[in-house]
């Protein structure tokens, strides 16, 4: 199992190949490091913080690339009318492979006390602040709102790609601890045209001081009054830290290079977090103007959207059978092979949709599946077809599973689960298959 996620032997030719012991306690990858398998340019250093020079594309995964890497992808909300225009990547962008699904890394521990962690992914063309996106980051279905901030900050325009290198916050450590650790970047929401891709994921487990490190300087200032201010706190990727100086100004040495968040607070202030895009060796210059205020409430999850009549899981402790599993469900017009819906199901295993916004034809329903042992059951509830339409609509699933298979032998497989003209006859479709552990 774990040879599935251990592609250290793939590196291209340019790419440094640290043993894990010099990095950490246990290095687990996921995706192989082959710059979406464009290669390194001579001399490039992956985990130096620099952008890659741009590349071409289209391109598509290799066999045994695993799903969520090597591909282009774009956020699940999308619906064809981006609103702030879309760039080269949507226009190649194809469903069901473009769908983000979350990157599983499953693993033993092999007993090893897990004390920190950091999480290293190399990101490519992303884009949110020129084309709108709002990219949601989940670990093992719980926010990650410090990816967040870094992965909504990139400009990525090129395509060029970099490493993003962050520690986890202790509360995102349970699933380094259980080896099963799984991690989605989606825009579920705004229908941004911005493609985007990963090259891999890498979890570093007891990580040794970062070899490649950078300084970060500034000021921080009243943002109201202009004042500097003096003892301020600024911490770098919750591990390097210093205090401001009385004129304000504060220095942060060996701050590990790639894109990192950048906190300053101060009592009787708002936090501030900013990113830093550091390149190892190099200084980079970061100002801070604070704003008088309390604590800044951290932003609650949205509601979920899901059937009420579904248990949602836990967001702290998804069963072990669930996590990892990438289930998508659709609607198809096939009479004119045009998308009805698309709906990614991970980490929640249901959804209920209303695609009528999307004008004819009309149907809404409840999905929805459920792992019981060693059976996936899919399921369609409350459909209906508000106006009888000549068009035969399908609605299905399509199942991407980590760490088992099919009955088949195959990871991946698509299930068309009812298919109706005009009006649907049933209200209620389910079916179970069976699904195996990889030995
Ligand atoms: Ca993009
Ligand atoms: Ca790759």
């Amino acid at each position: 199992m774990l040879a599935m996620f251990l592609a250290l032997s793939t590196f291209a030719a340019a790419a440094p190949a640290t043993p894990a012991g010099q990095e950490a306690d246990l290095v687990i990858q996921a995706g192989d490091m082959d710059n979406l398998g464009y290669g390194w340019p001579q001399g490039f250093d992956v985990f130096s913080g620099n952008s890659t020079p741009s590349h071409s594309y289209p391109f598509t995964p290799a066999a045994g690339d695993p799903p969520g890497t090597d591909r282009i992808l774009l956020g699940s909300g999308y619906r064809g009318s981006p609103p702030a225009g879309q760039d080269g990547y949507t226009g190649h962008a194809r469903r069901p492979d473009s769908m983000p699904v979350p990157i599983a890394l499953r693993y033993g521990t092999k007993g090893i006390p897990v004390k920190a962690a950091r999480l290293q992914l190399f990101v490519d063309d992303f884009q949110a602040p020129l084309l709108g996106a709002r990219y949601k980051v989940t670990i093992n279905g719980q926010r990650a709102l410090f990816l967040e901030d870094i992965i909504n900050s990139l400009r990525q325009t090129g395509p060029v790609g970099k490493l993003v290198s962050v520690q986890l916050p202790e509360e995102f450590l349970w699933p380094v601890r259980k080896g099963d650790f799984s991690l989605l970047i989606d825009d579920p929401d705004t229908g941004a045209g911005d493609g985007f891709a990963i090259d891999f994921v890498r979890l570093l487990i007891n990580p040794r001081d970062a070899a490649h490190v950078g300084r970060v300087t500034g000021r921080v200032t009243d943002k109201t009054t202009g004042r500097r201010l003096g003892g301020v706190q600024v911490t770098a990727d919750g591990l390097v830290s210093a205090a401001a100086d009385i004129d304000g100004s504060y220095e942060l040495t060996g701050v590990p290079a790639g894109l990192a968040g950048v906190t300053a607070k101060l009592k009787g202030y708002k936090p501030h977090t900013l990113t830093v895009d550091l390149v190892s060796g190099r200084s980079a210059s970061l100002d801070f103007s604070l704003e008088r205020g309390g604590e800044e409430p951290i932003p609650e999850s949205p509601p979920a959207e899901e059937s009420e009549s579904v248990a949602v899981m836990p967001s702290d402790a998804p069963p072990a059978a669930e996590a990892g599993a990438a289930v998508v469900a659709w609607g198809r017009d096939e009479s004119d092979s045009s998308d009805v819906a698309w709906h990614s199901l991970y980490p929640s295993p249901s959804f209920s949709d209303d695609p009528r916004r999307l004008g004819e034809p009309q149907a809404k329903w409840t999905a929805s599946y459920e792992f019981t042992g060693d059976q996936l059951c899919l399921s369609i509830k409350d459909l209906e077809a508000p106006t009888a339409s000549e068009h035969t609509l399908a609605l299905g699933y399509t199942v991407t599973l980590q760490g088992r298979v099919f009955d088949d032998g195959r990871t991946t497989r698509t299930f068309t689960l009812y298919r109706f003209k005009a009006k649907p006859d049933r209200s209620e479709i389910g079916k179970c298959v069976p699904v195996q552990a990889l030995k």
